[in-house]
């Protein structure tokens, strides 16, 4: 399928297409030159910067375009491409926003409730809605996958502590494991709320506990976001001197902006296929050893190219040792603590052009003495030579840079969850949201549900504790020859 565009746009041109004058900031989509209507740019090579009517030239075979875009997009008859994205929520002000922004999206593809009011913050809103829809929702599932040669994975995006993300995200993980869990990887994109602003949401505790359950019990892979981090990474990035277009974007913008550069660039080596990381599950599976640890961090080296951020005049160039180095800064990562951390494992990806090896090995050398690893795993950093992009290459040589790690940070999430849930469901706080009636055994009902949804946040939680410990696997083999 790659070859269609190849065909008709593959040819050497003059121009330096930068890609990035009407673009919408998608990574997904500048990374491949796609417009924002699905129009395909024609591909600039870079091997020879201009086409030429000497017939020394014109004898060259053409370069093949080194991209694959059919894993995220579909091709129209019209010569348009399409995002496999399904777009779900229960008001339709966000998804609006997005289509105009991107009309690649497919209408078709768009669920939105007809009530259009939200799920008012409430999972139990959220879920029963999905239920009450989930054939549609399937269906848009079904329709798209049916048009997959071989899907392999779904990534989940949405924010556990609302409504619709938590609630409809949560049936929605319970009908893909049904349907697919066996034989397809189910992997979210998961954004945690504001530490410093629970109160403008008081049963957001609740809603992210019953979410976490669901992710922990039918997801394969949680890349964990943060919204404190996100906005500290905000502040980083411009108090490190790169110019932010803040002043006509809100903080959730810039947020997501880095949500959205994380989750393009680590299928950087499907997308730009190597001989190394070209599958989904074999970047999962190189991060989460068992299906107990499967909580990730991710972090971006300051100077990245991020669309729509400039590095300005005090721009220093990083080259792979620095890169790598920098991917340990506690201040570029998107899911921040600062207490000492155990790795259970470490992805670092390092995207540019010619990169240079010799430089990421004595990053790689130097950061894997600095990381403190759990004593069952290999101590080793696992790196991805990512390909950057001729559509949004810069002149001068520029790195980027992501990691995606398996720590022990995600302790700190999930005890901090859990405190504020008990601090409300010890006095059964506002559970009269989560029920139909004033019923005292249906108010038990639900509180003993959302206790059992503790205990396996609880399980999680001592499983990453254990997992520190030199018998950590021993453990498991003792049981095993136990029963
Ligand atoms: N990073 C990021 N966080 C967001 C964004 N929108 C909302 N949040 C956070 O996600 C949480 C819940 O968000 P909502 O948008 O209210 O949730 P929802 O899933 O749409 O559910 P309902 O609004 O109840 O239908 C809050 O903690 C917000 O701070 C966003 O665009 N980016
Ligand atoms: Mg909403």
């Amino acid at each position: 399928m790659p070859g269609y565009v190849q065909n008709k746009n593959n040819k050497i041109m003059e121009t330096n297409n930068q890609g990035n004058n009407n673009n919408s900031g998608w990574p997904l989509a500048l990374d491949h030159g796609i417009a924002p209507d699905g129009t395909p740019q024609p591909y600039v090579s870079d091997d020879v910067a201009f086409e030429s009517d000497n017939a020394e030239f014109s004898k060259k075979p053409q370069t093949q375009r080194p991209d694959v875009m059919d894993s995220f997009f579909t091709l129209s008859e019209q010569n348009k491409f399409t995002p496999r994205s399904i777009l779900i929520d229960l008001e339709p002000s966000v998804v609006n926003k997005a289509t105009s922004k991107l009309p690649m999206f497919n209408p078709r593809n768009i669920h939105l409730s007809e009530t259009g009011s939200g799920a008012a913050n409430n999972w139990q809103h959220g879920y029963v809605y999905g239920r009450n829809h989930e054939e549609e929702m399937m269906n848009l599932i079904d329709r798209e996958l049916d048009k997959c040669d071989n899907p392999s994975a779904f990534q989940l995006m949405h924010s556990v502590a609302g409504g619709t993300g938590s609630g409809v995200g949560s049936l929605l993980l319970e009908l893909l494991n049904d349907r697919y869990g066996s034989k397809k990887i189910v992997s979210t994109f998961s954004v945690f709320p504001s530490n410093d602003k629970t109160s403008d949401v008081v049963v957001q505790p609740y809603n992210t506990m019953l979410t976490l359950r669901r992710l922990i019990d039918f997801g394969d892979a949680t890349f964990v976001f943060d919204n404190d981090s996100l906005n500290a990474l905000g502040n980083a990035f411009i108090g490190s001197g790169l110019e932010r277009n803040l002043s006509s974007s809100t903080a959730f913008e810039s947020a997501n902006k880095l949500i959205a550069y994380v989750a393009a660039g680590i299928t950087n080596p499907l997308r730009f296929p190597s001989y190394m990381y070209s599958s989904y599950e074999s970047i999962i599976s190189t991060v989460v050893p068992t299906p107990e640890l499967k909580f990730l961090s991710t972090s971006i080296a300051p100077y990245s190219n991020i669309p729509n951020v400039v590095p300005n005049q005090n721009y220093v160039s990083l080259n792979e040792y620095d890169i790598i180095l920098e991917l340990l800064n506690d201040k570029y990562k998107l899911n921040s603590y600062k207490e000492p951390l155990k790795y259970i494992s470490v992805l670092d990806y390092v995207i540019g052009k010619n990169l240079n090896q010799k430089e990421i090995r004595r990053g790689i050398l130097k950061a894997q003495q600095r990381l403190s690893f759990v004593p069952w795993t290999p101590s080793s950093i696992s790196v991805v030579n990512g390909k950057q992009s001729a559509f949004t290459s810069q002149q001068e040589k520029r790195l980027s840079g992501i990691q995606v790690s398996n720590n022990t940070s995600i302790v700190h999430l999930l005890s901090k969850t859990v405190k504020q849930y008990d601090l409300l469901a010890k006095r059964a706080a506002y559970i009269n949201f989560y029920t139909t009636s004033n019923d005292a055994s249906e108010r038990q009902e639900v509180l003993d549900a959302f206790e059992e949804c503790k205990e396996t946040v609880r399980q999680t939680i001592d499983e990453y504790k254990a997992c520190s410990s030199d018998s950590y696997l021993g453990d498991d083999i003792i049981d095993e020859e136990m029963t």
